[in-house]
């Protein structure tokens, strides 16, 4: 098992204490890094002590400590998995061969490439919730949002520690570049499509961690596979993490619903806007809008990119142990194509669809989260249902960019979309009325009237525990 070094300024299970190049150079960043934390992390509440989980280790037992810290004193470390001996590549056209320790050269500007895309959307995220501490539902709500904040910090370093490592001064500068994009910033924006859009309130803010989290997982996922064995070993172990991003999505979205139900039931007209809750129709639409823009994340559906990528053994796919061809040569992958207005099904060679077959994994993903919603509505005896839009509703990247498809993945003429558009997505009103729900809940305990109480606390303490020791 590698050392862990938790005395070092940057914690570290890689050694750094022996690369003292590499370390001058991560601790150079390090103060810049402070400092944009300090600028476009969370606003306020650092100086608060907040009830935090910190990497401590790669141990599958005992990884993570929790304990009162205030935000900028948070030991933001790197962690790399274990390595796994005699590793090999597993798929494309170098199966089989030994994987890569170091980053090789024929592959070095691509592979940059996916890692500091995969980490321009770790200091986005942050950027995008920064306000989100100043409304939160409940003390609860608030150390979770800061807890997933800390953790894409933690994101970033792992792809800061890729860079600086790997590649040299076109790393560093990469590096710095990662602290200077600014997410919705028309002169310098985040790479991404869904990492530009504004996460105004907590309705966004679940559905964000909800859906947008859950396409980091499948990246990661994908990204894990890689022949690049630090690539691989560093998303494995920020997986560990991640999970606990999609569980305050999933949750949360699940507590609102079941706060609605309840309200639907207590007016004899089910009007839950009367008594302060947010209605299922609204929250269809924030989902539509979350679900849409998270699509776009995983890229074209016919991609030589991805076929590339797949080909040279750098990005795989879900789970790739679990096929029998590794190749991905012979085989094609059907999809529907837009044609003249219609759809009409298409093979594509499997390799140029390794987007699209990501995406379909994600989808029966976010179906799950969907279905346990659901569920809230049948118990509470209610026959109204949320639903996942067609993955052609609303995209803009890939076949069906901007196109005039409904949730229902009916092509529609462009008018009559536009017409209809407040039906399906959030229009202004819905986001005045939500912004009018966003008050501070602070005493422990206690929580907004919109959204209900999570079933247990964090680690075995109880909701009402205070896990922010606010000041005043
Ligand atoms: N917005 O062949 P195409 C996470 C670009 S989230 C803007 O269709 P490709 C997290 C694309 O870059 C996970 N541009 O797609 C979640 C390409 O440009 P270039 C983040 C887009 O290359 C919450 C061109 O369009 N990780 O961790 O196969 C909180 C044609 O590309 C978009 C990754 O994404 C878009 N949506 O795949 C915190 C993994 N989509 O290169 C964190 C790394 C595509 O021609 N990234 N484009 O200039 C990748 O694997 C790939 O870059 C993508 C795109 C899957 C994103």
């Amino acid at each position: 098992m590698s050392n862990v070094d938790l005395s070092s300024k940057i914690p570290n299970n890689v050694d750094l204490a022996q690369d003292k190049r590499l370390l001058r150079a991560l601790e150079q960043w390090q103060p810049d890094y402070i400092q944009w934390w300090m600028d476009m992390g969370p606003s306020g509440f650092q100086t608060t002590d907040i009830w935090l989980r910190t990497a401590i280790s790669v141990d599958a037992e005992g990884w993570a400590h929790f304990d009162y810290v205030k935000m900028p004193d948070y030991r933001w470390g790197i962690f790399l998995a274990d390595p796994q001996s005699d590793r090999t590549i597993g798929f494309g056209d170098n199966l089989g061969k030994p994987v890569w320790p170091q980053v090789p050269g024929e592959h070095r500007n691509t592979l940059r490439r996916l890692i500091v895309t995969q980490g321009d959307t770790e200091p986005a995220s942050v950027e995008q919730q920064r306000m989100l501490g100043h409304s939160a539902p409940s003390m609860y709500d608030m150390r979770n949002l800061f807890q997933v904040n800390v953790e894409e910090g933690r994101h970033l370093w792992a792809m800061v520690y890729l860079l600086h490592s790997q590649f040299g001064r076109d790393g560093r500068e990469e590096a710095e570049e990662l602290l200077q994009r600014r997410s919705g910033n028309p002169d310098k924006p985040r790479i991404l499509g869904a990492f530009n859009q504004p996460v105004d309130n907590w309705l966004d803010f679940f559905m964000f961690t909800m859906f947008t989290d859950r396409d980091g997982k499948y990246q990661l996922l994908a990204l894990a596979e890689s022949g690049f064995d630090p690539l691989a070993r560093t998303t494995r172990f920020m997986l560990t993490e991640e999970a606990h991003h999609m569980f305050v999505g999933e949750t949360g979205v699940e507590r609102i619903v079941q706060r609605t139900a309840e309200l639907m039931k207590a007016d004899p007209n089910e009007d839950v806007m009367k008594q302060g809750g947010i209605p299922l129709d609204m929250i269809q639409r924030y989902l539509n809008l979350w679900f849409a823009l998270s699509l776009d994340l995983f890229g074209g559906e016919i991609s030589s990119n991805a076929a590339s990528f797949f080909a040279d053994g750098l990005k795989g796919r879900y789970k790739e142990e679990t096929y029998q061809d590794h190749l991905a040569l012979s085989e094609t992958y059907r999809m529907t194509v837009p044609r003249d207005g219609r759809v009409a099904e298409e093979d594509v060679p499997l390799r140029n669809a390794m987007n699209e077959v990501l995406r379909d994994a994600y989808i029966e993903d976010c179906q799950r989260g969907v279905d346990r919603w659901n569920k809230r509505l049948a118990e509470a005896g209610l026959s109204a249902r949320l639903a996942l839009p067609s993955k052609r509703f609303y995209r803009h990247i890939g076949i069906y960019a901007d196109m005039p498809f409904d949730p229902q993945g009916q092509f529609l003429d462009k008018a009559e979309w536009d017409r209809r558009r407040g039906e399906w997505l959030p229009s202004d009103a819905d986001r005045a009325y939500v912004a009018n729900l966003q008050k501070s809940v602070r005493d422990p305990g206690q929580i907004a009237n919109w959204i209900a109480k999570p079933a247990r606390g964090i680690k075995g303490l109880p909701f009402d525990y205070e896990y922010v020791r606010l000041e005043d």
